[in-house]
């Protein structure tokens, strides 16, 4: 691993890239998802890398879902698995979702290795080793397992395919989005989008769950009817053009 001094401006965006890049010396994580990384970091810049007010609020809602739900899963990729394994394990853990794993480009070896990552994290129950329910979709995200993400009313996907996001919620489910890109068709068709770093998402919905968790179910259903989702993306594309243009007036360029 590269040594990256605290001091560095950069610090928290080159370890996570380091994580990365473990993650694909370990086995668990795909080459394609350096190029993925590479492209939240980009979305990550132009939004100011912070969790802004209005993502904070979708992971509320999510939580009172996942914690409302009576099947909750938490689909796990080779980014997340390098990224936010602890996190993952925590949610689930306070919440009582279940971990499924569950890859684009898959491999059984891959999904073994994650499973067992998931596991040297602390993770119970992990799902994904024996899936074999197929989604209507033409890539290896439709193999889902029965129990898990195939008859689950609450899905969290982290870093998703717009078309399996488009058919998670045909299927009649809550879908749980966190994707830097506001205009990403997952985005776009999930039912809560956060639209955050999967870094920060995590541990702020680890910590909503721990203080979520003792409260009744009119208060959480509350929550859940308080938020507006078709609010989120434009609330994003405004956090991204105000950074912008402080960026700009900054650094003495003009605004248009
Ligand atoms: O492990 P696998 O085989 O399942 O593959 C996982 C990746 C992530 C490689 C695969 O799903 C993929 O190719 O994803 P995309 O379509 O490149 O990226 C999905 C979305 O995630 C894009 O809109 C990115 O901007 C966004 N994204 C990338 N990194 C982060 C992110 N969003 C939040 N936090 C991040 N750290």
């Amino acid at each position: 691993m590269t040594d990256i001094p605290r001091e560095h401006p950069r610090y928290e965006s080159l370890m996570t890239r380091e994580k990365i890049v473990e993650g694909i010396g370990i086995g668990i994580t795909s080459k394609q998802g350096l190029v993925a990384q590479g492209r939240g970091e980009a979305f990550d810049y132009l939004i100011g890398e912070r969790t802004t007010e209005s993502a904070a609020f979708a992971e509320r809602a999510a939580v009172a879902h996942i914690l409302l739900a009576e099947n909750p899963i938490i689909s796990v990729n080779g980014n997340t698995a390098a990224l936010v394994p602890e996190s993952m394990v925590t949610l689930a853990d306070v919440t009582g979702a279940t971990l499924e794993v569950n890859l684009f480009h898959r491999s059984d070896a891959r999904v073994h290795r994650i499973i067992e990552h998931l596991k040297s994290h602390g993770a119970g129950r992990v799902l994904g080793g024996s899936a074999e329910k197929r989604l209507d979709l033409s890539h290896d995200r439709a193999i889902v397992d029965e129990e898990g993400i195939f008859s689950a009313d609450v899905v969290l996907v982290p870093l998703e395919d717009g078309d399996r996001c488009q058919k998670l919620v045909e299927m009649g489910k809550v879908v749980i989005s966190i994707d830097l890109n506001p205009l990403s068709r997952t985005s776009l068709n999930a039912s809560v989008s956060i639209i955050d770093n999967v870094t920060r998402a995590l541990q702020n919905m680890t910590q909503f769950a721990r203080d979520m968790k003792h409260d009744s179910r009119e208060s959480l259903q509350e929550v859940i009817n308080s938020y507006d989702n078709r609010k989120f993306i434009p609330d994003a594309l405004y956090a991204i053009q105000e950074r912008l243009k402080h960026q700009a007036e900054e650094r003495g360029v003009q605004w248009i």
